[in-house]
């Protein structure tokens, strides 16, 4: 038995995909129609008289794989009735009637980072903890925006779309704010549950904001001539999904019991726990965690620490290197392997150190970091990668305990769900360090997530979060790692 299709638009920082799911005999099955690599791009490749170090994403590259992907899912399937789109959080698009200003700033960009003290000035980080409950983080959009004061076009600029809610106006023409997504931006107050008026008005964006809509429901028809390009064989709705990718992600992570903490691991590393209400408390703002929201209401009470991305650094640098030099391409499913076979390194680095934010020439600062943590820089690829590993592992393994401490409960397991639960490796040193069984999977969380929001907003819907979950339990296959007892390991 077969039900109805859909499309899921999932955009990471690394590489966006299109996906046909649908129910097949009570199971959810996802079908990748379409992947297209995705990165940060010197703005000045896109635009002129762009500051030297400015970054964007290329957002005409991505919505036109957007549309050659849709395109191959309504041939495959014509009956696919509806879209949803998720991506990274917190950058935006900026329209002034209708037309797109400039390009989409890319969160990596260092023009943040210098606007953090300006903001700091109006709102201290502790007021504003207490208004929007977040994580400080540099490229949150209250500070992209504080940065974005330099510049006229936020002044030109009559509406602010988030990169999801972008793509769902250029599907539809009809602008919305998706709630999930809104959380991270900064400017939504965790007490009213609304735009926070003195935030929105200093920085400029009252008025600009757009409409809130909430994960299920409907953000309008796609447009007649995009439905005509794609071949779609009736009527299609863009559905609002849970649209910020984490807040996807953990919508579909397989969570049991109320003691279990989980990893969304790409790009970054988000570690946390679902939770009925925020936790405003100074304790977890000095221990720089979140209160982002997620469906029906959920708290996701996590850290966003670094993920695969000091990995996928790593490896494009060493890459840029050999081809350079005529040698062949580096893989990391090799070096991991061979990562696997070499001694847990007594030195680690912060992964998490602000140095590590901008991309580019990662192994020398990688090193730089171990020298200065007393230890003596790797001398292969794979001993490199063996150190980020460890240092990754015993960073999620410690946020996890700390992310289940200040939710109230201690910890019994962890779910690690996205690309990086495929790194045997970092499962099972998670596992170790954390003294509590990891569950891997998941692999494509986000995109689950993404189609369960969207199937369950069809007429015949109606689940709760913990029917989606038992149905991804039935869906996928999960891997166990145990932890390995300290004594064993010596
Ligand atoms: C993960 C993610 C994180 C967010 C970061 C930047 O893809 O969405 O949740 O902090 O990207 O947007």
């Amino acid at each position: 038995e077969t039900g109805t299709p859909v499309a899921a638009i999932d955009l990471g920082a690394t590489s966006g995909r299109v996906m046909i799911g649908e129910l097949v005999d009570g199971k959810v099955q996802l079908t990748l129609v379409h992947r297209f690599a995705n990165g940060p791009v010197p703005l000045a490749r896109l635009q002129d008289d762009a500051p030297a170090q400015a970054l964007a994403w290329d957002i005409d590259e991505l919505w036109s794989q957007i549309r050659q992907g849709l395109k191959k899912a309504f041939e495959l399937r014509p009956d696919i009735s509806s879209i949803g789109v998720d991506s990274w959080a917190v950058d935006y698009a900026l329209l002034n009637d209708g037309q797109r200003l400039g390009q989409v700033r890319h969160y990596r960009d260092p023009r943040n980072e210098l606007a953090v003290p300006d903001l700091e000035h109006k709102f201290s980080r502790v007021e504003l903890f207490e208004r929007n409950g977040l994580q400080f983080l540099p490229f949150n959009t209250v500070y992209q925006l504080q940065a974005e004061q330099q510049d006229s076009r936020l002044e030109s600029a009559d509406q602010l779309l988030l990169v999801p809610d972008y793509v769902n106006w250029l599907l539809t023409g009809q602008a919305r704010c998706e709630w999930t997504n809104a959380s991270t931006t900064g400017l939504l107050n965790q007490r009213t549950g609304s735009w926070d008026e003195p935030l929105a008005q200093a920085l400029g964006v009252t008025g600009k904001l757009a409409q809130m809509v909430h994960p299920g429901e409907e953000v309008g028809a796609l447009r007649p001539a995009l439905a005509r390009e794609f071949g779609a064989a009736g009527s299609v709705q863009v559905v609002a999904v849970a649209s910020h990718d984490t807040a996807s992600a953990v919508a579909a992570t397989p969570l049991t019991g109320e003691k279990s903490a989980y990893i969304s691991c790409g790009t970054w590393g988000l570690v946390g726990v679902e939770l009925a209400d925020p936790v405003l408390t100074a304790q977890a703002q000095a221990a720089g965690f979140t209160n982002e929201l997620g469906l029906d209401g959920s708290v996701r009470f996590l850290k966003n620490v670094t993920g695969t991305f000091l990995l996928s650094e790593s490896v494009s640098y060493w890459n840029q290197q050999a081809e350079l030099a005529g040698q062949p391409e580096i893989h990391l499913a090799d070096l991991l392997s061979q990562a696997a076979t070499l001694p847990v390194p007594q030195v680690l680095i912060d992964p998490q150190n602000e140095q590590f934010l901008a991309p580019g020439q990662m192994p020398a600062r990688i090193s730089d970091a171990i020298a200065l943590a007393g230890g003596s820089a790797p001398e292969t690829p794979a001993e490199l990668i063996r150190v980020v590993l460890e240092s990754l592992a015993a960073s999620f393994a410690a946020q996890a305990h700390e992310a289940a401490r200040l939710g109230g409960f201690e910890l019994e397991e962890i779910h690690i769900v996205g690309g990086g639960s495929q790194g045997e490796l970092l499962c099972q040193r998670t596992a170790d360090l954390a003294r509590v069984p990891v569950i891997a999977g998941p692999v494509e969380c986000t995109a689950l997530g993404n189609v369960l929001v969207q199937l369950r907003a069809m007429p015949q819907g109606g689940e709760r979060v913990e029917d989606l979950r038992a149905m991804v339990r039935k869906s996928v296959v999960l891997r166990d790692y145990q932890p390995v007892s300290a004594l064993k390991q010596a």
